[in-house]
């Protein structure tokens, strides 16, 4: 089956919501060699972006959203181990990400912290609604380069310049990077992080850019 048939079959499962569907496309991919980054980002986010857009023009609720959310994370989690490692070298650096708290959207957040473990770095992930006071003992903890947060909602982006604060204040040497649906570079000024990302590739470019400057 061709690489342009699955990553169709991809869209299509998220936005029915079909989660066998959804299993089933993770499979051939393996089967057929594909590279698993490309039907996640051509494909099942792509189909996460249009049942977003039905959400949002009112033509399906909630719990189609949720149902389309569930097989994607459900195909993800079939494709991770086969994704190849493109830094088989020395690690990169040292991550500590999560969605911030009041958020539990944490589909794009896991798939930033798959590209940057990709990528060579190490990452902690603390997963969703995480308190601002948890990624910084992390920081801490081990001694972290990079410390990336992620929001979907607006009511929450205030919990992004609370981090930025935060690391201020706590005097740790530690790098910011931020992304999510509601964030944009404005933001990403407005607040001093260090960068913004668009998507998992620009979040991998920008860590690596930030861990040479
Ligand atoms: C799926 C989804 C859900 C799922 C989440 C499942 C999960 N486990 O994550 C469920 C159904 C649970 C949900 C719940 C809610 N949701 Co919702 N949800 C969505 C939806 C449709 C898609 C989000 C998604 O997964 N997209 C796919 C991923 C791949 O994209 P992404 O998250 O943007 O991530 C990419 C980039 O942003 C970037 N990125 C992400 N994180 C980071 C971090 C860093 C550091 C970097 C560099 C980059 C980066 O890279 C990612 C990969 O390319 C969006 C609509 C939208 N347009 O975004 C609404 C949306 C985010 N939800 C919304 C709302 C309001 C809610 C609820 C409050 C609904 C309710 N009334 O109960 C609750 C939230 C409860 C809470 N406290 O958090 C609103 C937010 C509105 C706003 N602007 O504030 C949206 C925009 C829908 C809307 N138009 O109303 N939701």
């Amino acid at each position: 089956m061709s690489k342009e048939a699955i990553i169709k079959r991809a869209i299509q499962a998220v936005v029915d919501g079909d989660e066998e569907a959804a299993e089933q496309v993770a499979r051939d991919t393996i089967a057929e060699g594909l590279n698993p980054v490309e039907v996640i980002n051509e494909g099942l986010a792509l189909g996460m972006t249009q049942v977003g857009d039905l959400f949002n023009n009112e033509e399906i609720s909630l719990p189609f959203v949720i149902v389309a959310a569930d097989a994607m994370i459900k195909a993800i989690a079939i494709l991770e181990p086969y994704i190849p490692a493109e830094s088989k070298g020395e690690k990169i650096g040292t991550v500590v990400i999560g969605t911030v708290e009041g958020d539990i959207h944490d589909i794009g957040k896991g798939i930033v912290a798959t590209m940057l473990k990709v990528y060579g770095f190490e990452v902690f992930d603390l997963g969703r609604d995480v308190p601002i006071s948890a990624f910084i003992d992390k920081a801490k903890e081990i001694n972290a380069d990079l410390i990336a947060s992620s929001t979907l909602m607006t009511t929450t982006l205030v919990g992004q310049s609370a981090l930025q604060e935060a690391v201020i204040q706590s005097g740790i040497k530690v790098k910011t990077m931020i992304g999510g649906a509601a964030v944009n570079q404005r933001w990403c000024d407005k607040i001093g992080a260090d960068a913004y990302g668009e998507n998992a590739s620009e979040a991998t470019r920008k860590a690596k850019e930030l861990m040479l400057g």
